[in-house]
């Protein structure tokens, strides 16, 4: 066995015994880190995405920086949409805005399924990376149907997701076909990750805490659980995160998950009793960073604590690092549960 294969975040992964609980950090890369905001000067966010180098430097920044258990791809969740054509920007401070907005079949239609050629930029530095990372895992990412639906439904960032929703809800054959078109687009673009090296990945559900449970399992849940059926095929470990989702962690397991992310708000121990025999990842609140030490870390302990009680852990934050965050913050938080026993 390889020391990749053999890594703790891969065997927490699998729900086999580890040395110390795994960590690494949502949003990582690309957010508070002074060498991000160094590299980036200048350079759009989209463009950073689609260099390869650039991509590679900032994946690694966190890794050398806190000595986390794994890495995360630097990209984005529309990063596929706009490889394939769709016209869209990723602006600072909103996040993803989509020029035309998917309204009707036709649109749906208008976009193009995505294939290796699509996304040569992202082979060559999953490729470059996996190099660079040796025994340190790399986790590919795509962003699952119905959060990805959400930008191109809206246009832009949304809180109540109300135009996605009034598809879902009134334009069920343009809301299968859209759901299809992305479960496509996101399973093509995992398999490009992982046989280009990342040996497991992360689908991002950040707003499927939005739905109800009846209406994620009917409307959202096949097309997410077609995604996560094809990333099992290639062998790799899968964690299926969403925000705002305790009365979703039950089916978001079901849907095909070895792991389910978790956020703050639903205790460990509870999350644990609704995913049964599966890994839990989470769930510090990411606002303990801006606590004093003593009391971000006394909180760190009772997650690993709650997490013995799941067939495998992984520890993270609820959700993505805030950009405010101080960089040494993590780095004592990722001292702490390495060497917590
Ligand atoms: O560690 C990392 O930062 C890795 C790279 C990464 C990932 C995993 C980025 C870079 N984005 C993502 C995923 C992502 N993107 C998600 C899922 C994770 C989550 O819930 O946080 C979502 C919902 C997005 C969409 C997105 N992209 C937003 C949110 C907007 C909203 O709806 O509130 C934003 C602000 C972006 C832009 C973005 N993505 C990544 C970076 C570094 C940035 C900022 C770029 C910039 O402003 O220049």
């Amino acid at each position: 066995m390889t020391a990749l294969t053999d890594s703790v975040f891969l065997r927490a992964a699998r729900g086999e015994e580890v040395s110390h609980t795994p960590v690494w950090f949502m949003r990582q890369a690309g957010r508070s880190l002074p060498e991000y905001l160094k590299v980036r000067e200048g350079i759009g966010m989209l463009e950073s995405c689609m260099d390869p180098d650039l991509v590679t430097e900032i994946t690694l920044q966190p890794v050398r920086r806190y000595g986390v258990d794994a890495a995360i791809f630097f990209s984005d969740i529309v990063l596929p949409l706009k490889a394939v054509g769709v016209d869209l920007d990723i602006k600072a401070g909103i996040g993803p805005v989509v020029a035309n907005p998917v309204r009707t079949l036709a649109d749906v239609e208008a976009i193009p399924d995505l294939t290796p050629e699509h996304v040569g930029f992202i082979t060559q530095a999953v490729r470059n990376l996996v190099g660079e990372l040796g025994g340190t895992p790399l986790i590919g990412f795509a962003g699952a149907p119905f959060t990805v639906a959400s930008y191109l439904v809206e246009g832009g960032p949304s809180k109540e997701h109300a135009k996605t929703k009034a598809m879902m809800f009134g334009a069920p054959e343009v809301w299968d076909a859209l759901m299809r078109k992305i479960a496509g687009i996101a399973s093509a673009y995992l398999k490009v990750q992982v046989d280009a090296g990342a040996s497991a990945i992360q689908l991002f559900d950040s707003w499927a805490g939005a739905l109800t449970p009846e209406d994620y399992r009917t409307a959202v849940m096949p097309h997410s659980q077609r995604v996560l059926t094809e990333a099992g095929e290639l062998g790799v470990p899968r964690i299926h995160f969403g925000v705002g989702t305790s009365n979703l962690l039950t089916l978001m397991g079901e849907a095909g998950a070895d792991v389910v992310g978790v956020d703050w708000r639903t205790p460990l121990s509870e999350a644990i009793g609704k995913v049964g025999d599966r890994g839990v990842q989470g769930n510090l609140d990411p606002t303990l960073v801006f606590a004093p030490t003593e009391v971000m870390l006394e909180r760190a302990a009772q997650v690993i604590e709650a997490g013995r009680a799941a067939k495998g852990h992984i520890f993270n934050l609820g959700h993505g690092v805030i950009p405010s965050t101080n960089p040494d913050q993590l780095k004592r938080l990722t001292d702490f549960v390495h060497s917590y026993a």
